[in-house]
């Protein structure tokens, strides 16, 4: 692990001291983005002065003659964090601009502190007003942004205003066509940050080898002319290192932890961190371990491990649904996970929310992180991938001091083009750049033979990139009748662990019949119960992380009485139902952890 290559984008805020402005916000709903664009559709925010009927200059009427078709504070209100969809059944399949508006008295502060705003997520385009100011524009709707407000805030009375647009795009990441809702608003926190001029902005601490104990550590402050100390104190292991920042404010720290804990999923041991420099301070707690591959092998603390997963959307529907909206949620869903016995949790499709990787952290799970880059991006935009590569540096940024997290994924079932090897290509070389202590991957595909189409191949020049070969297949629901799954062969040629990231079928929960009926608890329990002998037929075969969890909201599942807008897929209903296949799976892992005792 080397120090920061790139400079930091995120701020730590999670462990930070904040205000927050969470809860209730003023919303108005504008599928014609009315507050934004004049009549010719000229955005109101290219005008040096724009007019009280721009939404983002949060206008009053002020003489009985005033027109001002807009009103805030008799709009609607949302709940933030939350999702629109699920807010409101107006809004549920609704895919638009609707602004958001809340009102704060600017927090204490010393003369010389800054304030930044920061918010945890939003999808997925956000325009972002600071009493009628624009503090800029962020895309992507599962990574972290903020902006400095230090000179825009007034005493009282602040107005922070946001366009929030989920429309999809082609050229956007994800693109048109994703398995998933495309929840819309401010799905994760909001808050102000108060730190002093110089402060700590980022900072990483991971162990590199386990013969010498060594950890490397960098701390990045922001506002820094260099040669400030920094402090680093991990009071139970007895370390107390200072180190001076350099031009770029960069701290780097190198020292060995011989009496050391490892984190593991049986032992999620974390250690206490306490960083300082000037009168900044903050607090943290990281876990200290090793993951690798040796040829088909992977090493957890350089012992083989087996990964014994699931697959999770950042979905929690038994209380009404839509976007998981606080670490309790997030917590229900690791809880289920552990019921089933899983050591590993692939958060899929794009970065989830830091309640849930920090949980893992707590309660010994390992983690597969991923980016939105899912089926068919346009490869061959400049924006597109500046875009994809904005959202991974985000994602590593934040994680990359959790022991949880074990894989950075790059992208999900890309079909294989010149364009699209470029793009990756590009992509796992950003990721290296930005964290070389982890393992690469990306769920590919398999396709067969042309000479014998009951052997499968996983080929693709994407598996020469990356450290763990993963691959998702269908093999008895989009691909053959489940008896194909008994007989099918596999040739997967790269001296790489072999990882499979999805395979599964529907059932609706309280659904029964005979194997051979489709939608039933039985047909979905056949189905695992011959897939996983198989893939156990698999050479290099560490670990699966079957599809999914729990059944998740998708416009692309509408078959009345069955799907009703759900992927059906889930071992438990969207309710935490289980089903039958959910104890196949279950005994399954049993059996693994037993053989790893
Ligand atoms: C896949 C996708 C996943 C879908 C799933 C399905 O291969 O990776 O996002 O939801 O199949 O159910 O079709």
């Amino acid at each position: 692990m080397g120090v920061h290559a790139k400079p930091a984008t995120v701020l730590q805020a999670y462990v930070r001291d904040t205000v927050s402005l969470d809860g209730e916000w003023k919303a108005i709903v504008d599928p014609y983005e009315n507050g934004y664009y004049d009549y010719r559709y000229q955005p109101f925010d290219q005008r040096p002065e724009p007019p009280p009927g721009a939404f983002f200059t949060d206008s009053k009427m002020q003489n009985p003659w005033d027109l001002i078709e807009y009103d805030f504070d008799k709009a609607m209100s949302l709940q933030v964090p939350g999702d629109w969809n699920t807010q409101d059944t107006r809004l549920y399949y609704y895919e638009g601009s609707v602004w958001y508006r809340k009102t704060f008295d600017a927090p204490a502060r010393g003369a010389a502190d800054r304030v930044f705003v920061h918010f945890g997520a939003v999808n997925y385009r956000a325009d972002v007003y600071l009493n009628g100011q624009k503090l800029g524009v962020h895309e992507g709707g599962f990574t972290p942004f903020h902006f400095e407000v230090t000179d825009g805030l007034r005493p009282t009375g602040n107005s922070l205003v946001l366009k929030v647009d989920n429309k999809r795009r082609a050229d956007a990441v994800p693109t048109l066509n994703t398995d998933w809702w495309n929840y819309g608003g401010i799905t994760r926190s909001v808050s102000l940050l108060v730190v002093p001029a110089t402060f700590v902005r980022d900072y990483r601490l991971g162990l590199v080898s386990l013969d010498e104990w060594e950890v490397v550590a960098s701390v990045q402050l922001d506002g820094a002319r260099g040669g400030e100390p920094v402090t680093l104190v991990l009071p139970e292991l007895g370390i107390h290192e200072t180190a001076e920042a350099d031009a770029q404010g960069l701290a780097a720290f190198r020292f060995r932890v011989p009496d050391a804990g490892l984190w593991s999923p049986e032992s999620p041991r974390l250690y206490r961190v306490e960083i300082s420099s000037g009168n900044d301070s903050l607090v943290d707690r990281i876990g200290l371990r090793t993951i690798a591959t040796r040829g088909k092998q992977l090493l957890l603390n350089g012992e083989p491990v087996f990964l014994r997963g699931i697959s999770i959307h950042e979905e929690y529907s038994a209380e009404g649904g839509g976007r998981v909206r606080d670490a309790a949620q997030a917590r229900q869903l690791l809880l289920w996970a552990k019921e089933l016995g899983c050591n590993f949790v692939r958060l899929a499709h794009y970065p989830h929310n830091e309640h849930i990787v920090r949980l893992a952290d707590e309660m010994g799970l390992m983690v597969w992180s991923e980016i939105p880059v899912y089926w068919t991006i346009d490869w061959g935009n400049e924006d597109t991938y500046r875009n994809a590569e904005d959202q991974l540096t985000a994602m590593i940024q934040r994680d990359r001091s959790r022991a949880a997290v074990i894989v950075w994924s790059l992208a999900n079932e890309t079909p294989v083009s010149e364009a699209r090897n470029r793009f990756l290509t590009r992509l796992a070389a950003a990721a290296r750049e930005l964290d070389d202590s982890r393992l690469l991957s990306a769920a590919m595909e398999k396709h067969y033979r042309s000479d014998d189409p009951e052997v499968a191949v996983v080929e693709d020049p994407l598996a020469e990139l990356v450290d763990l070969v993963s691959f998702n297949q269908y093999i008895g629901w989009y691909d053959g009748r489940p008896e194909k799954i008994d007989r099918v062969r596999w040739e997967i040629a790269y001296d790489k662990p072999v990882f499979v990231s999805e395979f599964g079928a529907d059932a609706r929960q309280g659904l029964q019949g005979g194997i051979e009926e489709i939608w039933t608890e039985e047909y979905q329990e056949d189905l695992y119960r011959r897939t996983l002998p198989m893939l156990d037929r698999i050479d290099g075969f560490v670990g699966t992380s079957p599809w999914i969890l729990a059944d998740f909201r998708s416009p692309r599942r509408v078959l009345p009485g069955v799907q009703d807008d759900y992927n059906r897929k889930g071992l438990l209903s969207e309710k935490g139902v289980p089903k039958k296949a959910f104890f196949v799976l279950r005994d399954y892992y049993r059996g693994k952890a037993a053989e790893e005792r």
